[in-house]
């Protein structure tokens, strides 16, 4: 069945079940979920949605734009309405204290960085407190968007003391490898996982709704010797990773 032959009134429409834009929205979503209106592909035009279904085009932007905010549909300025693209889902290992690049490399995915801020600022009170960082030092910060195989995956903001990281423009793609050529490469990290609705401008960022899920990081992490060196918060999209921790039953 084509997309315009799904959509006819007569297929789904009844005067019983509800306002007419809830079940023009649930047709759409359902031609979504059996593969009918395929990821990535164009939505017909509005105009042509509501001469076809015999609706009006305020009741058929009102359901569009409700599966907008639920991130099935996409909108791009100019170019219309699309299917929201497949997504790319990722397992992490909770036990492993890996960087982003070794981990996709693993799957075998290419590591990209849309750079937001990479230099040597005054610290936050919360940077001096994590990173044990004295009254006058400054601090190094990397914030990137990084991505694998080109789809945004999560947003990291480093923050790094100054002697371990003097020069943060050295960092082109991977962090972990300029800390691992100093041998201040971190041998330890603790992790605090909490879940989060992202805000308009992380959403945008990430390529998902306002107020869709994701999960806020941070990973604060320390030499052999026990100093703290990394203080990184990130915010991962909640549909494309699985964090898994490995149980072992302890011992009696
Ligand atoms: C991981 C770490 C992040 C670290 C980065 C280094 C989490 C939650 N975060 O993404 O703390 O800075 O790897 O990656 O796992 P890179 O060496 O590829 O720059």
């Amino acid at each position: 069945m084509r997309a315009t032959e799904f959509l006819r009134p007569e297929n789904w429409r009844s005067e019983a079940s509800g306002p007419r834009y809830v079940q023009l929205r649930r047709r759409i979503q359902e031609g979504i979920d059996s593969g009918l209106l395929a990821p990535d592909s164009p939505l017909p035009p509005e105009r042509e949605i509501a001469a076809l279904t015999k609706l009006s085009r305020v009741t058929v932007r009102k359901a569009i734009q409700e599966l907008v905010r639920k991130g099935a549909i996409v909108q791009h300025q100019g170019s219309g309405s699309f299917i929201a693209g497949s997504v790319r889902r990722v397992e992490q290992s909770l036990s492993q204290l890996t960087s982003f690049s070794e981990d996709m490399a693993r799957r075998g995915l290419s590591t990209s960085s849309i750079w937001l801020e990479r230099g040597i600022f005054l610290p936050t009170p919360e940077e001096v407190a994590t990173l044990s960082l004295t009254a006058d030092a400054s601090v190094a910060r990397i914030s990137r968007l990084r991505q694998a195989d080109g789809q945004a995956m999560a947003l990291e903001r480093a923050s790094l003391p100054l002697d371990i990281l003097p020069n943060p423009t050295l960092v082109s793609s991977s962090l972990y490898e300029v800390l691992d050529q100093t041998g201040n490469r971190p041998e330890q990290a603790r992790q605090k996982i909490s879940a989060i609705n992202l805000e308009e401008k992380d959403a945008r960022l990430l390529d998902v709704a306002t107020g869709a899920a994701g999960l806020k990081i941070e990973r604060v992490s320390y030499l052999a010797s026990g100093r703290v060196i990394e203080f990184t918060r990130s915010i991962y999209r909640g549909d494309a990773y699985d964090f898994v921790a490995e149980l072992r039953l302890s011992p009696r």
